[in-house]
């Protein structure tokens, strides 16, 4: 499904609040009098260092940024926006394709709450919507209501559900559901875990058993993907997040980004890109099934800066 032309609209809105916040950072930055817009480079990269770093740019990213535009050849603010805007497209790193007419497992892991089985159960909804066989392993074992929730979704979307209740080991969840899978021959087959922290050892190293796991029992000719879930409210979080589950999953191939509705910081998604490579594959604006639309960067950095854009003219 990253291969499917986003809705620039459900991305543009879905960016509101971390817009409306960012026009307000630049707007603080740059016209202290109430007054205007930068008009030189200095005012510009001088002003740009505040607004980066309110909106969880981080610092190493900040200076590359700022380093980026000292360096370049420009003159208006508008200019030197659209220097930023290349400097931040960049970042980015392309999501690599499928095997060719390949089936798909997603391994989906993060912190409790993070919106994981919510977004698999978005992402079961996306592909029915795209005609493809979808399964679901209830690799949350650890909640007792953890296997209500997923039913309730699966119901919903119409999704077969495979569980072997509260407490079971996981890892015999995911050889369960891909046996299933791999016998109706099905497209994707998603696979939820219980919310950890990244500091609990032992249910990192059941998420390293329940990936080895997924690698074994995997069939030739599917492709797998591991991701994982983070909160945009997380902000700087993130970073340690996805270093250490990354750590324990042997490698991340990027990331969901959750409630960006309820978010006002958007810099996080590139301190990710920027530090260790990740994007975001999909962003999820919302509590419905439909509150969920695929990463598109460049959409993406036109609406952050959209506002700023216009008040640097
Ligand atoms: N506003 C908003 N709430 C969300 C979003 N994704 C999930 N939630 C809510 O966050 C809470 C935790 O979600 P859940 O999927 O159970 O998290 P999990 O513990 O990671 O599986 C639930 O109340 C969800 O409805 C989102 O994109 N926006
Ligand atoms: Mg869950």
């Amino acid at each position: 499904m990253p291969h499917t032309p986003p809705s620039s609209s459900a991305l543009q809105t879905a960016l509101v609040k971390a817009k409306t916040q960012f026009s307000s950072w630049w707007q603080q930055a740059f016209s202290a009098d109430g007054a205007s817009a930068p008009s030189h480079r200095h005012e510009l990269i001088d002003g740009l260092e505040d607004v980066l770093l309110k909106a969880d740019f981080g610092w190493t990213l900040t200076e590359l940024l700022l380093a980026n535009l000292s360096q370049a050849n420009w003159v208006t603010a508008d200019e030197g926006l659209s220097c930023l805007k290349t400097s931040l497209l960049a970042l980015f790193p392309q999501i690599p394709d499928a095997l060719p007419d390949s089936r798909e497992i997603f391994l989906i892991a993060g912190v409790n709450g993070a919106g994981k089985t919510t977004s698999l159960a978005k992402l079961a909804y996306a592909y029915r919507q795209q005609g493809k066989s979808v399964r679901i392993a209830a690799g949350d074992t650890f909640r007792a209501a953890a296997d209500e929730q997923l039913s309730v979704w699966a119901e919903r979307v119409g999704v077969p559900v495979e569980s072997l209740g509260l407490k079971a080991d996981p890892s015999a969840v995911v050889v369960k559901a891909i046996s299933a899978w791999e016998a109706e021959r099905e497209d994707v087959l998603l696979i939820d875990t219980a919310g950890r922290l990244h500091n609990q050892a032992n249910l990192m190293a059941e998420l390293q058993k329940i990936r080895r796991t997924v690698e074994k029992f995997t069939p030739s000719g599917v492709t797998v993907r591991v991701l994982l879930v983070l909160e945009a409210l997380v902000g700087q979080n993130a970073l340690q997040q996805a270093m250490l589950f990354g750590e324990s999953l042997g490698g991340l191939d990027g990331f969901i980004l959750t409630k960006l509705d309820s978010s006002a910081k958007a810099g996080m998604v590139f301190q990710l890109a920027h530090q260790l490579g990740l994007r975001p594959w999909w962003v999820a604006t919302g509590e419905q099934l439909v509150d969920l639309t695929p990463f598109d960067a460049p959409i993406f950095i036109d609406g952050l800066l959209n506002d700023a854009t216009l008040k640097g003219a």
